[in-house]
């Protein structure tokens, strides 16, 4: 717990009562505020009571003494329209501010030699793997590393800092909302493609609001930037031009002339005199697929620029175990690699993963989104078969048509065992066996996380532990 300093015997209104609230409350009851928490959501106020927070009805609250409204990032701050309690603070111009706007507070406070280093970092798509993956190498390296923020743990839970320590802070759009003085020691832009439109009413205000991440950024600190979509380019040449921090830009699939890239499964770094080769990106188990390639090359730009060695970061990349649930290596056997993608929510998701790997015996199916699977025809031909399960399996049926071979497998046990069977026979190179549903999964499992547990479970249970 990071206790928030600046607000002692000021009332402070925290709104939203999930992760951030409830970390929130206590953060600022830690520091010596009085808070006043709410909730549109009654079970979510008979939690926050069970956690020993007591309630104030924020619509009868004497507004004039509150100092601050803490919201919750899933609250409605602009759009489809502000939260009634937005608006009445700014009547009163009360400011708004967000956990990371108060754990920038709490950082602010801290004697010179104790402020952690910050690495923040953002774009539409990589940001959970990028956080993890710096975290990770930060770790192997011996640095005394905090990770959190939209990747799970409100960053006000985690541990004060050490002289030294390292937070590294996955930042979505509706945080970077809410901060106004955070500043971060390495800014990571990944790339920015239509997302949360309802959120920020445009893709002007998405990316307004993503630009946020640079802000305070002075000579010393370092923006990493991904360069390979045009919006993001675009902030690129922006902050060249601007000569604030340094900048170095990111790709995968494009040699820069300066920059770190990978290219032809390998990562280069040419941000120095000459362009050196670091390491082979084949063999990162972990890490699958050319979008991990644009994750890996920021997070070697971000630990590089905190002094972590080219050959430390290659070999820390190497033992990264990814994450749950995004191409999670979930087993290999005689020769057969089996992926639980069931983050995978989505058709788009699912493309990243079947764009990763030929020779794919697909699982796919659940809950049907909105669009199907017919934006996946050009991945097509990387599978060898598809296996369909609940809800969705008729619909995608009738879209692989004669273009997959496919059978209906109902349940994901028996889509396994199909699979299994025919990738051991099929006598193609490598094959993998891939869980990457393109559906929700509430019409057979509790959410995709319980998908992939049990997906991870049958697996094991068939091969042994990988
Ligand atoms: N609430 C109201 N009124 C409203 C809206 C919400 O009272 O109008 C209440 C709900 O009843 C609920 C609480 O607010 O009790 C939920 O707050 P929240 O949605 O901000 O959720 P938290 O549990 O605080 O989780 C948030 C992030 N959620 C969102 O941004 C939606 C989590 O990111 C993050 O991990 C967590 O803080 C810790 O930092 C999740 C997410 O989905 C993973 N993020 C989005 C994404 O990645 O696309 C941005």
């Amino acid at each position: 717990m990071i206790p928030v300093p600046g607000y002692e015997g000021q009332a402070v209104a925290v709104f939203g009562l999930g992760r951030t609230g409830i970390t929130a409350a206590r953060a600022l009851i830690a520091g010596g505020a009085r808070v006043l928490i709410w909730d549109d959501n009654a079970e979510s106020r008979t939690r926050a009571q069970a956690a020993g927070l007591e309630l104030t009805d924020l619509d009868r609250a004497d507004w004039d003494s509150i100092a601050a409204l803490v919201l919750s990032p899933g609250v409605p701050l602009t759009h489809p329209e502000p939260h009634r309690f937005v608006i009445r603070a700014r009547e009163l111009g009360v400011s708004v501010i967000g956990d990371m706007e108060l754990f920038a507070i709490a950082m602010q406070a801290l004697p010179q030699e104790r402020r952690p280093s910050i690495i923040g970092i953002t774009g539409t798509n990589g940001k959970s793997t990028t956080t993890a993956l710096i975290g990770h190498i930060l770790r192997k390296a011996g640095r005394d590393v905090r990770v959190g923020g939209n990747i799970g743990d409100a960053v006000l839970g985690l541990e004060p800092p050490r002289a030294q320590t390292v937070f590294v802070l996955e930042l979505s759009s509706y945080q970077l909302d809410l901060v106004h003085s955070l500043r971060c020691d390495v800014a990571i832009w990944l790339n920015l493609t239509e997302d949360h439109i309802d959120r920020h009413g445009d893709m002007a205000g998405y990316k307004a609001t993503k630009f946020r991440i640079f802000a305070h950024q002075t000579r010393d600190d370092l923006a990493v930037i991904g360069v390979d979509d045009d919006p993001s380019s675009a902030v690129m040449n922006r902050l060249k031009a601007e000569h604030v921090q340094q900048v170095t830009a990111i790709s995968s699939g494009r040699a820069l002339s300066r920059g770190v890239y990978a290219l032809g499964g390998k990562l280069f770094d040419a941000t120095g005199k000459s362009c050196v080769e670091i390491m082979d990106l084949a063999s990162v188990a972990g890490l699958p697929g050319n979008h991990n390639a644009q994750n890996i090359a920021a997070a070697y730009a971000a630990v590089r620029h905190l002094g972590v060695e080219p050959d430390q970061i290659a070999a820390a990349i190497q033992s990264f175990p990814g994450l749950a649930h995004r191409l999670e290596l979930s087993g290999t056997y005689k020769g057969i690699r089996f992926f639980n993608d069931s983050k995978a929510t989505n058709a788009d998701a699912a493309a990243k993963a079947l764009a990763s790997f030929d020779n794919i015996y697909w699982i796919a199916g659940g809950r049907k989104k909105e669009g199907g699977i017919g934006s996946l025809a050009r991945y097509f031909p990387r599978i060898a078969k598809a296996y369909l399960i609940g809800e969705a399996a008729g619909e995608f049926a009738s879209t692989l048509g004669s273009a997959v071979p496919h059978e209906t497998a109902g349940t994901l046990e028996n889509a396994l065992g199909l699979a299994l069977r025919d990738a051991s026979s099929g006598g193609r190179t490598a094959p993998v066996i891939l869980l990457s549903p393109a559906c929700a999964s509430f019409d057979q499992f509790r959410d995709f996380e319980h998908r992939g547990d049990v997906f991870r479970t049958l697996v094991q249970s068939r091969i042994g532990k990988p």
